[in-house]
């Protein structure tokens, strides 16, 4: 029995357009750094190309092809009672190239469609800047965000989008999940995290350091660019609520001891001058004094720093889907800083998904509890939880039990934090809730939805859309506000 929530709730789902819409180069779109990320799978990760190369398997290029079938898959959110959908806008349908004189009319045509589909159906949309799915033309001939031009192309395009959906669109947010480039211990999914927050792409053995320095400084131009936009937003539609998209996950110690707790906190200290600077619109004194020390982040004004303070977000949107343990590889604490002193390991306290992620309920109640105690009466919204997992189709139908045990648990920590702990939690919209391409994989067969899509990792497959077990779970969550669990 779970915990009653307001009428006003936004329960719902998310994906994001390089994830599900297809239709790469159709409708006057551009290449985007996720068109030209191969397939991967859970121990092999996806390659980044040179441009797209004849022959090989980009599962991008189709997604599930939801620029086609748009309003078949909203209509399939409605019958679940979605009251929000989350979803980004492909920078590359607005600017093929990232830095063209002029929008393309095609591609803002097509959003103007999606969301008067959306909004006729009584569902909010949410919508994502900058979703993995920067302009490729801008790597190529700028270098990506580490060329401060980009600011001005970001704030661009935000300022045509805002002014084009003012009256359709109210929820929004800049850079999805920007913190994870911050995530450069992890050598498999480093380079993948800094690519898609970045377009940034380092040469074999490029040191670690090389590769901190320059996410810090692309870092501070994405921020700037996000606190700019949010001014801009807010001029041309005082109604919008804008926020900034992080992932979230607790960070433990592997034990009491004292220096494992202090690499917790330098292990977060290293990710979390982002949401600090969106929400308080300043550095946090502890980044300050690294970048002052180890001379990382060069470039920046006064007039950074003014932007930054008047551009703070409205709400926090965050993703969860897991928990880490840190563990101390040093007992010279002088040595821990973003990338030195710490590793992850395994928790042995809970169990894992088949792509090894940990399960971890309460560790949702203990961030939301954390975020709240940092940064007091910002509303969150949950843009992203979910349970990646293997399906299999017998006789018509997908017993997903699984995927119901692991959001029931989740859904029920967002009740307690909301009704127990007061946090101020707007939303909750599950990742994936149709079957779409994994981002980190870019595996089908890694799905997450409350809808079976057939098409396989190679993209073969009828694409017919089936209701599993969990669509009619997550209906009467939705009709229960929450109490049916
Ligand atoms: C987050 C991304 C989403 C989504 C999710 C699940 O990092 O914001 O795009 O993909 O992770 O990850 P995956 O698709 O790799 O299972």
């Amino acid at each position: 029995m779970g915990l009653k929530l307001n009428d006003d709730f936004l329960w719902g789902g998310a994906i994001a357009a390089h994830q599900a819409e297809g239709a790469w180069n159709v409708g006057g779109k551009g290449v985007s750094i996720a068109d030209i990320l191969t397939a991967g799978a859970h121990e092999k990760p996806r390659e980044i190309t040179d441009g797209v190369i004849e022959g090989l398997n980009y599962p991008n290029h189709h997604g599930i092809y939801f620029y086609d079938t748009y309003k078949a898959d909203l209509a399939l959110m409605a019958e679940m009672g979605f009251k929000a959908f989350r979803t980004s806008i492909a920078w590359t349908r607005i600017f093929p190239n990232g830095d063209d004189a002029a929008p393309n009319e095609e591609g803002l045509q097509f959003y103007d469609d999606m969301f008067d589909e959306m909004n006729r159906l009584g569902i909010e949309p949410v919508i994502t800047l900058n979703h993995f799915e920067m302009p490729y033309h801008l790597v190529t001939e700028y270098g990506g965000w580490s060329d401060r031009r980009l600011i001005d192309f970001f704030v661009k395009y935000a300022e045509t989008v805002f002014t084009r959906y003012k009256d359709k669109v109210k929820y929004w947010m800049t850079h999805n999940e920007i913190s994870n480039q911050a995530n450069l211990t992890d050598e498999t999914m480093g380079e993948f995290m800094i690519w898609t927050n970045s377009g940034l792409k380092f040469p074999e053995g490029t040191p670690a350091e090389e590769k901190l320095a320059a996410m810090v400084q692309a870092g501070h131009y994405e921020l700037v660019a996000s606190a700019k936009a949010v001014q801009i937003g807010h001029a041309i539609n005082p109604d919008f609520v804008i926020g900034g998209m992080l992932n979230v996950a607790p960070l433990y110690p592997a034990s009491s001891k004292p220096a494992d707790m202090l690499a917790v906190q330098k292990a977060r200290q290293a990710r979390d001058w982002f949401s600090d600077v969106h929400v308080r619109g300043e550095y946090p004194a502890e980044f300050e004094a690294f970048a002052k020390r180890t001379g990382m982040r060069p470039d920046i004004t006064e007039e950074d720093r003014e932007a930054l303070r008047a551009g703070t977000v409205d709400y926090l949107a965050i993703s969860y889907y897991n928990s880490f343990v840190i563990k101390a590889t040093s007992d010279d604490d002088a040595e821990f800083d973003n990338l030195h002193g710490y590793e992850i390991v395994p928790n042995p306290e809970v169990q894992v998904s088949d792509w090894g992620w940990a399960i971890d309920p309460q560790g949702l109640r203990y961030t939301l509890n954390e975020l709240n105690d940092l940064y007091p009466g910002l509303p969150i919204m949950i843009v992203e939880n979910g349970f990646g997992a293997y399906d299999e189709v017998v006789d018509g139908k997908v017993h997903d039990q699984y995927r119901i045990d692991y959001l029931k648990a989740h859904v029920a920590e967002v009740e307690k934090a909301v009704v127990m702990d007061g946090i101020p939690v707007i939303g909750y919209l599950s990742w994936g809730p149709i079957d779409i391409v994994s981002a980190g994989t870019g595996e089908m067969s890694k799905r997450y939805g409350y809808i079976y899509v057939d098409l396989d990792d190679m993209g073969e497959g009828s694409g017919e859309r089936l209701r599993k077990d969990s669509f009619d779970w997550y209906k009467q969550v939705i009709a229960s506000h929450g109490v049916d669990l």
